[in-house]
């Protein structure tokens, strides 16, 4: 469906939500795949809904424009024309028993899908994506996720070219056909929506292990993908047994049915999907081999293997009522996949990676035109609701809870949740409710999370009275409006602090713990420490306990003591970063004032002491060592002023780089290591400990760190050190040896699609002069598909995300490129054109030159003819700030 910017679209509003009208029993499906078109028989038996007030309301089927029909039928009876009614997206038919199976046959065109949902090819073979609705482009149905059945379906295709046919559940027949085809049936046992069915056809090959879960039953675990990628299968296969063995041992949770298969696909528009026991892939969440992929891939690999397994039972087994809930399922998993992740790497690293983003990303939407609440009150296009805020907040009120209620409660209240509903479809409230159940709390103020959308405040300032041995927090919260919501009323945030004495050591509070958990539930409250013998430094947040911007006026000297005594690792980091952000704003300031800029001391001290600490774990030394982002310190400015922040961040990086260019040097040295690769957790922190030394010693220009770069580039065994080398010569002064390494690195990885994404992004994110123009050359470089999603992202994603000179020059070129773009993928795959909009839709927050230019370009975008509904919702939100 699509419209104009001047058409009133339709906006879907939860308080409208109403039961179905009927349920289906069974599902049967047949599909003939053909290279020219699909043919689809759904055979569905309905039976009318009691729970339905209304016994008259007719049958509302869903099903997209672009479906063909070519027969349906009741109880055997074909219906004719003024038998149903199809009207926009959905057809109606009224008059029906209470009980009947309806069948129906749809024409599609699987070859010529290429917003890559519903059934679509990916280099040659058949795939699904049916979240959230999908499946309405397959056949008609109430593709609504209340609406659970089980499925049998059955594929038939050419052998020779499709020999592997999938789908969910159970193999359960098969057969050969004397025209060269053969079909394979297969029954899901476990009633589930129709966002959960999936369907794979293809020449593919797999590698195979087994599972026993913890009662004792035997699982097959599959992995398939093309066979030039089979050796790249391990990592996830291992991913896979651990998650299952972590939701056995967390949550206890088992496996359900007898097989689990995963399968990599090089066109998706996202990063996995969780269809019930055939779990589908971007081949960059699944494929990982040290020569190839880089140790955040594989972490990444880990934490989607996890997550979509672990969908399972959060998602699967306990499904969505409508999509106003997605957190339920996102925002659970979410968390849950982040808990398995820490638990086997860094937990301190972890933590600090997801708030990072959280800060970064999240923040930015929580006060942007697409603010909405972890559940929206309501949508225009689903697809846009998949966001940070769904599943990363979403997953901090998860984290919340368990803060609140503490480990063994949060546990009993999970066990209530998977008990009390498996095989339902439900909300939000009923998660809560498990958990207020089992602890006895009333959850009516913490679900104010869920329903008010905007970043949280939490100003703090402490006060001591030495006479009565008196510490008082005094802490005041507020949250600015955001779109559809003015006022807000005060959320529970729950604190977790501990207050450091003369020494850094933690003073035991009244509970006897060194940490508690303060409630904080109204605009302004105070919490008392009694028997506080000297004044405290106090360690606010604790593992950032809560999704707020909290400030707490330290100075400078507290900020290097937390930073080396806080008894909370996230917590020193955070003070690093503290101490970073004031400096780099105080010398914005400075830089817009035409001052000249000189690196506060203070800084490059802290450095040298998180250098020479021992104690720190080396991942945590990296990420202390590592500036804030120039997207963080967009998001903490009143107006973006892009070339103060690109400029600055600049010159603190070479000052940094130059006062400690011999301890670099050292810790560079000291992290190289002869021994061969391995993900484990002391290797990559070691990895990026020793890369990162690498880069700020690539920042100081001196030729002889080109030659070290250049000569790890040579000889490096493995992606992770191969990939940061290249980069930092690509983004070097040294333009004549980032030429060539490009060019050698093209050379050797240009048959490995993964890798050249890496190649792309590396040139997009290139902040030297003409950056345009480098961008444009590669949209017509043979590597370049501007089809793949993954291709979009690698080259015009990072271009506008990363590469802020280039992306905001003041001519307006880039933005008029990122517009293009959109206008074209507007039709070709909405989805990915209305993520594409996001560094646009923030134009309000730009100087006012570059806001006309950004403006112009959205305005453009809007009159450039029909518009999806996914860049429709997005585009007419930007423009109504
Ligand atoms: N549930 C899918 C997301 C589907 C998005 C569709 N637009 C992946 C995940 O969160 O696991
Ligand atoms: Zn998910």
């Amino acid at each position: 469906m699509s419209q104009s910017v001047t058409e009133q679209p339709s906006v879907i509003y939860l308080k409208d939500y109403q039961t179905p009208a009927f349920l289906v029993e069974s599902t049967a499906l047949r599909f003939e795949l053909e290279e020219e078109q699909a043919l689809v028989r759904s055979q569905v038996q309905y039976t009318r809904n009691p729970d339905s007030a209304d016994r008259l309301r007719p049958l509302i089927l869903d099903g997209h424009e672009s479906l063909e029909l070519h027969r349906l039928s009741i109880d055997g009876e074909v219906l004719n024309e003024q038998d149903y009614r199809r009207q926009g997206e959905q057809l109606i038919i009224s008059e029906l028993p209470d009980s009947f199976v309806l069948e129906c046959v749809t024409r599609i065109e699987p070859q010529n899908n290429t917003a890559l949902e519903g059934l679509y090819k990916s280099d040659g073979m058949f795939c699904t994506q049916c979240e959230a609705e999908g499946f309405r482009r397959i056949t008609f149905y109430q593709d609504r996720p209340d609406v659970m059945a089980v499925f049998e379906t059955t594929v038939v295709a050419d052998k020779q070219s499709y020999p592997v046919l999938l789908s969910n559940g159970n193999n359960v027949d098969s057969g050969e056909e004397d025209d060269g085809r053969h079909w394979v049936r297969w029954q899901d046992p476990f009633p589930k929506p129709a966002y959960l069915f999936a369907l794979v056809a293809g020449n593919l090959e797999f590698i195979e292990d087994q599972y026993t879960t913890a009662s004792g039953r035997d699982v097959v675990l599959r992995i398939f993908a093309e066979a030039k990628d089979l050796d790249k299968l391990d990592h996830a296969m291992l991913s896979l047994k651990r998650s299952m063995q972590w939701d056995e041992q967390v949550y206890g949770r088992e496996y359900d049915l007898d097989i689990f298969m995963v399968v990599a696909v090089d066109f998706f528009n996202m990063g996995a999907m969780e269809n019930k026991g055939l779990n589908i892939f971007n081949t960059s969440c699944v494929l990982a081999h040290p020569e190839t992929t880089v140790d955040t891939g594989f972490q990444r690999v880990e934490g989607v293997v996890g997550h979509e397994y672990f969908h399972n039972w959060s998602g699967n087994r306990v499904t969505c009522r409508d999509w106003f809930q997605l957190s339920l399922k996102e925002g659970f998993t979410v968390f849950r996949d982040a808990e398995f992740s820490a638990d086997m790497n860094s937990r301190t690293v972890k933590r600090i990676e997801d708030v990072t983003l959280l800060r970064t990303a999240q923040f930015a939407e929580d006060s942007g035109p697409m603010a909405h609440a972890v559940r929206p009150a309501s949508f225009i296009e689903i697809s846009n609701f998949y966001t940070l805020t769904v599943y990363e907040k979403g997953a901090e009120i998860v984290r919340m809870l368990h803060t609140l209620l503490g480990e063994h409660k949060f546990r009993q209240g999970s066990d209530l949740y998977f008990k009390r509903h498996d095989g339902q479809a439900v909300t939000t409230d009923d998660f809560v409710q498990a958990m207020a159940d089992v602890s006895g709390r009333d959850m009516t103020r913490f679900k104010l999370w869920y329903s008010q959308a905007g970043t949280p405040r939490v100003a703090v300032s402490g006060e001591y009275d030495a006479a009565s041995q008196r510490y008082t927090l005094h802490m005041r919260q507020s949250c600015s409006p955001t779109p559809e919501m003015e006022t807000k009323q005060p959320f529970l945030i729950p604190v977790a602090m501990g207050l450091l004495d003369q020494h850094g050591r933690d003073i035991t509070l009244a509970s006897g713990n060194t940490t508690e958990v303060l409630e904080l539930v109204s605009t302004e409250q105070s919490f008392v420490f009694e028997n506080i013998p000297v004044e405290p430094v106090p360690s606010l947040l604790r593992g950032f306990s809560a999704p707020v911007k909290l400030s707490f006026p330290y100075d400078q000297e507290q900020l290097v003591f937390l930073m080396q005594h806080d008894s909370d690792g996230f917590n020193r980091w955070d003070a690093a970063q503290q101490l970073a952000v004031s400096i780099l704003q105080k010398l914005i300031t400075d830089y817009q004032q035409g001052s000249p800029l000189v690196l506060d001391n203070a800084l490059i001290d802290a450095y040298r002491l998180v250098m020479s600490d021992v104690s720190l774990d080396k991942a945590m030394v990296a990420k202390v060592l590592s500036l804030p982002s120039e997207a963080y310190l967009s998001e903490l400015s009143d107006e973006i002023d892009v070339d103060a922040i690109y400029q600055v961040r600049k010159f603190v990086r070479q000052t940094l780089a130059k006062a400690l260019e011999s301890e670099f040097l050292s810790l560079y040295q000291s992290n190289c290591s002869g021994d061969s690769y391995s993900p484990d957790a002391a290797s990559v922190a070691r990895r990026s400990l020793k890369n990162l030394a690498l880069s700020y010693l690539m920042a100081t220009e001196r030729t002889e760190y080109l030659a070290l770069a250049r000569d790890q580039f040579a000889q490096a065994d493995n992606m992770t050190d191969s990939q940061a080398a290249l980069s930092l010569v690509a983004h070097s002064v040294h333009e004549q040896a980032a030429d060539e390494l490009l060019e050698q690195f093209y050379q050797r990885w240009q048959n490995e699609s993964l890798v050249v994404n890496q190649w792309l992004a590396i040139q997009a994110a290139n902040t030297r002069e003409a950056g345009l123009q480098r961008v444009e050359k590669l949209l017509t470089h043979p590597a370049y598909d501007a089809s793949n999603p993954n291709k979009i992202r690698s080259l015009v994603a990072v271009f506008c995300a990363q590469n802020l000179p280039n992306f905001h020059n003041l001519d307006g070129s880039g933005y008029r490129f990122l517009a293009d773009q959109i206008i074209v993928l507007n039709k070709q795959n909405p989805q990915i054109a209305s993520r594409l909009l996001t560094p646009l839709t923030r134009w309000k927050q730009y100087s006012e030159a570059r806001q006309s230019l950004m403006k112009a370009e959205l305005e453009r975008i809007g009159n450039s003819g029909d518009l999806s509904k996914d860049v429709y919702e997005v585009l007419s939100k930007s423009l109504a700030q």
